[in-house]
C-alpha cells in the first residue's frame, strides 16, 4: 500500500488551497481531507473526507491506520484574534492537537510532520524592521504563546526522537477561495469581499499598520516546497522565518481603488488594533532562501490583481447559480 497525506484542518483558509495543490501532485486518492466540519464542494468531490475533532486522539489513531498516512499537515488552531476571546480553549487545542500529532510520529506510526507556526511568536520588543530568525520572542497573545511554545516543543521532538517536523512563521495570508478564521491580519481578506459586494469597507486596523502578509499560492509553494526539501537541508527545526510582501490598509486599499471605482475605507480601530501592534512590520527570511531555496513571488501589485479577476469571478458565478 502507499504512504498517505492527512490533512488536518481542510476546511479553512490554507486547509481549502492546501488539499487541491497536494492532491495535483500526489493524486487525489493518495490525500485525505479532515476537519470538524465539511469541507468545500471541490474538496469533498475530489477525493477522501473524514470529519475528525484533532483532540480525539483515537478516532485520529484510527483514520491514520484506516488510510496507511505517513504524513500529516496540521492546520487545524484558533486564529490571533478568536484565541483572546477564549484564551483557555484556544491554549488547549493548539497544544493538544500538535501534541497527538508529534506522539504519533514519535511512536513511529507516522513520518513527517508540518506544523505551521505564525509571525505572532513575535512581540512588542521584538525589532521591527526585517525581523530577524533568532531574535527577541516575548509575545503577549494567547495565540502568539502558544505558537512560540509549539515551535520548542517541535524541536524538541526533533532532538529527542528524532522526529521528521517542518514548520514556517507565515505571515498574514491572502487568498480568494475561503473566508477570513478569526485572525488579526484577515482586515486584507475582508476588505476584497467588501470591496466587490459593497465598494466600501471599514477597517478594523488603523491606517498606517504595517504588517508582514503573503499570497496563499507563495504560501502554499512555500509549505509543500518546505515538505519536499531533503532532510538534511532542514537545518532549523522550530520554524522558519518566511517573507512575502509588506503593507498596510491605506495601501492595499489604494490598489484595491484602481479595480473598483469610488471604494471607499473608513478607520475603526479596535482590539486586534494592539495584536497587530506587537508584531513586526518586515520579516528577514534569509535562512529560508538559504536552505531550501526559498523565494518569494507575489508583489502587492499582482497579487491585488489576482485577488479581484478570481473574487469577482466567484461572486458572479455564485449569483449566476441562484
Ligand atoms: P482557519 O481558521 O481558516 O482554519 C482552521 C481550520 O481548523 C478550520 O477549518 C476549523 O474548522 C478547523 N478546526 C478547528 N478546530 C478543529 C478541531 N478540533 N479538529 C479539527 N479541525 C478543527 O485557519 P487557517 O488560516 O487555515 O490557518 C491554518 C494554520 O495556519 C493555523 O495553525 C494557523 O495558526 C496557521 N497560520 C495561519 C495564518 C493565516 O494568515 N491564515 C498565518 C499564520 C499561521
Ligand atoms: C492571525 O492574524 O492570527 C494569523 C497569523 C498571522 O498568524 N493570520
Amino acid at each position: 500500500m502507499q504512504d498517505n497525506i492527512l490533512v488536518v484542518g481542510s476546511s479553512g483558509q490554507i486547509g481549502t488551497e492546501l488539499v487541491l495543490e497536494l492532491r495535483k501532485i500526489y493524486g487525489n486518492d493518495r490525500v485525505i481531507a479532515s476537519d470538524i466540519v465539511r469541507s468545500s464542494q471541490e474538496i469533498m468531490n475530489s477525493g477522501q473526507f473524514e470529519i475528525l475533532d484533532i483532540t480525539d486522539n483515537k478516532k485520529l489513531l484510527s483514520i491514520v491506520k484506516k488510510h496507511n498516512i505517513s504524513q500529516i499537515y496540521l492546520l487545524a488552531a484558533i486564529l490571533s484574534a478568536n484565541a483572546e476571546k477564549n484564551i483557555s480553549f484556544a491554549w488547549d487545542l493548539n497544544m493538544k492537537s500538535l501534541f497527538n500529532v508529534l506522539n504519533l510520529a514519535k511512536e513511529k506510526l507516522i513520518k513527517k510532520i508540518f506544523w505551521p507556526s505564525s509571525i505572532a511568536v513575535f512581540g512588542p520588543t521584538t525589532p521591527k524592521n526585517l525581523t530577524p530568525q533568532y531574535t527577541i520572542t516575548e509575545p503577549n497573545t494567547v495565540y502568539g504563546i502558544s505558537k512560540l511554545s509549539g515551535e520548542r516543543w517541535c524541536e524538541y521532538y526533533f532532538n529527542k526522537f528524532n522526529v521528521d517536523v517542518r514548520s514556517i512563521r507565515y505571515p498574514g495570508l491572502i487568498g480568494w477561495k475561503s473566508n477570513p478564521g478569526g485572525g488579526t491580519t484577515d482586515y486584507a481578506v475582508e476588505i476584497f469581499h467588501q470591496a466587490i459586494q459593497k465598494k466600501a469597507y471599514t477597517s478594523f486596523l488603523s491606517e498606517h499598520t504595517t504588517l508582514p502578509m503573503m499570497y496563499m499560492t507563495d504560501a502554499i509553494r512555500a509549505t509543500i516546497q518546505i515538505m519536499e526539501a531533503p532532510s538534511e537541508n532542514i537545518k532549523i527545526r522550530s520554524s522558519y522565518n518566511l517573507a512575502g510582501i509588506s503593507f498596510n490598509p491605506k495601501e492595499i486599499s489604494n490598489e484595491i481603488s484602481k479595480h473598483i471605482e469610488g471604494f471607499k475605507i473608513n478607520y475603526s480601530a479596535d482590539f486586534r488594533q494592539e495584536i497587530a501592534d506587537s508584531w513586526p512590520q518586515s520579516i528577514n527570511d534569509s535562512l529560508s532562501r538559504e536552505h531550501w531555496n526559498w523565494k518569494s513571488k507575489y508583489n502587492l501589485k499582482i497579487m491585488t490583481d489576482e485577488m479581484m479577476i478570481n473574487l469577482k469571478n466567484k461572486y458572479k458565478l455564485a449569483s449566476d447559480e441562484k
